[in-house]
């Protein structure tokens, strides 16, 4: 039986700044937190970089052509910000009428514009006076903010404020495996309440400008299963996972507050961290991360089945990044006895697990305990595999078409539950530099060969064009 999607639901595709338009020192741009650890030794598979990428910066018509070719009513992109304001100073003409042309393509294309203000590409400048461990940031942040605004605020509807906050904390701050690449449970717990800090007054200072923008924010969530549903001990290790990589971020911004479960099993790891981190946190914060919101954008990728039992095999952990040539940390301060199950699901190329039916229970718990006020978006969601070109130069993923259907299925399955999910983005346009794994994972419904910059559409994306088309699955 084919199943139909609600009129007004959207279907996209989603990039970033940084993974994409390569162009990264021209017109004025200067570094970013991201060009700056790529050069680090061992931080990058491959020591590759974003110096040129997909060179979209020189191919964004050709790009949008395809984007319109594909039948997407929608496309999710990023804002540099060292491109926008330069070492996080004054406003950089060029940078900003890069996207402003971006913008107008789209808008001629008939494709709606989603704005993402920071996908990981902090100026280094500004890391150079502590990053997002420095208060400071969410002046500099809501002046960015501001300046994208003033250029595109006429033709923007859709604005998110930040990417997977998560990331651009634990994995970056405590983990060391993204940008900057430091080991410091303190930094990863300043950085998480700068970059929320930040969210709320951008949003605060958008909605001022214009109370009709559609405003929100990108989590990355999971849903993390007690390998034995009636082990204690089980539950506990999905409780603390879940506390550390979905609630951190969900309460403070649906419910004004931190996890107090959390709170507490990091004072046992590093009380004095925590001490800091509280000191940290003035008095009206969460009042401002809390400032409601339009939209909440979730970016789904894999679950993951949680044993309490130390003795058991960790073979099912998702979070293994490259990097081992440097030193790195766990994302989670509390991960002491938590061990992930290996439950014999298929895996990608990135090694995660495919579990469609996790999207659906994911969107359902967040619209029933977080989100009941404000519509939910899968602002990204997909899969690498080592995609073969035949010798027509065709790319025949049917995993990754497969894997696309099912997850578009699982999202109808979440809007026939109830949930109020208004669109799908499917992560990503076109292969493009992977962060720590540089360009040898490939996530694209559109193959790029990097020699000649050659665009060519893979079975997933045709397939895609005819869910698009028919609006059901
Ligand atoms: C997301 N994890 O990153 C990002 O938003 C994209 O830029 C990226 O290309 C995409 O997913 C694929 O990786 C993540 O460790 C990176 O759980 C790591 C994790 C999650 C998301």
């Amino acid at each position: 039986m084919t199943r139909s999607f609600p009129d007004t639901f959207l279907f996209g595709a989603a990039t970033a700044a940084y993974q994409i338009e390569g162009a990264a020192f021209e017109d004025g741009r200067t570094a970013s937190i991201w060009d700056a650890f790529a050069r680090v030794p061992g931080a990058v598979v491959g020591a590759e970089n974003g110096d040129v990428a997909c060179d979209h910066y020189h191919r964004y018509v050709d790009d949008v052509a395809l984007m319109k070719q594909l039948g997407l009513q929608t496309y999710r992109f990023s804002t540099s910000w060292s491109r926008v304001r330069p070492d996080g100073g004054p406003v950089n003409t060029k940078g900003i009428d890069f996207y402003s042309r971006l913008v107008d393509e789209l808008l001629g294309a008939d494709i709606v514009p989603w704005l993402t203000l920071h996908h990981w590409d902090m100026p280094q400048a500004l890391e150079e006076q502590g990053g997002w461990t420095n208060r400071d940031i969410a002046d500099r942040f809501t002046d960015y903010a501001l300046s994208v605004h003033d250029a595109l605020g006429d033709r923007v509807q859709h604005w998110t404020t930040m990417n997977e906050p998560w990331c651009s904390s634990f994995l970056s701050y405590t983990a060391g495996v993204h940008a900057p690449g430091r080991t410091s449970v303190l930094d990863g717990l300043l950085s998480s309440h700068h970059l929320l800090l930040s969210h709320g007054r951008a949003v605060q200072a958008l909605r001022e400008r214009d109370a009709d923008l559609d405003l929100g924010i990108t989590l990355n969530l999971t849903v993390a299963d007690a390998a034995d549903v009636a082990d204690p001990l089980d539950i506990d290790a999905a409780r603390r996972i879940d506390g550390q990589f979905n609630r951190w971020f969900l309460d403070p911004i649906f419910r004004g507050s931190y996890p107090a479960d959390i709170v507490r099993d990091l004072r046992k790891v590093d009380a004095g961290a925590v001490a800091e981190w509280q000191d940290a946190v003035h008095d009206d914060d969460l009042d401002v991360i809390s400032t409601p919101l339009g939209a909440l954008g979730v970016n789904y990728y894999h679950g993951e089945l949680l044993s309490g039992h130390p003795q058991e095999e960790a073979e099912g952990n998702p979070h293994e990044t490259p990097g081992q040539q440097r030193q790195t940390a766990s994302p989670f301060p509390s991960h002491e006895g938590i061990q992930w199950v290996e439950r014999g699901l298929p895996r990608t190329d990135m090694g995660w697990e495919v579990q469609p039916e996790g999207l659906t229970r994911l969107l359902v718990r967040i619209g029933e305990d977080y989100a009941p006020e404000v519509a939910l978006y899968v602002t990204e969601n997909g899969v690498a595999y080592d995609d073969v070109v035949g010798d027509d130069g065709e790319v025949a993923d049917a995993d990754r078409a497969e894997f696309l259907r099912d997850h578009v299925a699982a999202t109808l399955d979440a809007i026939e539950q109830g949930v109020d999910v208004r669109g799908y983005f499917y992560w990503s346009l076109m292969d493009n530099f992977e962060w720590a794994w540089g360009y040898a994972k490939r996530f694209g419904i559109v193959r790029v060969d990097y020699e000649t910059q050659q665009r060519t559409v893979k079975q997933s994306g045709h397939e895609y064009s005819r869910i698009i088309a028919a609006r059901s699955v």
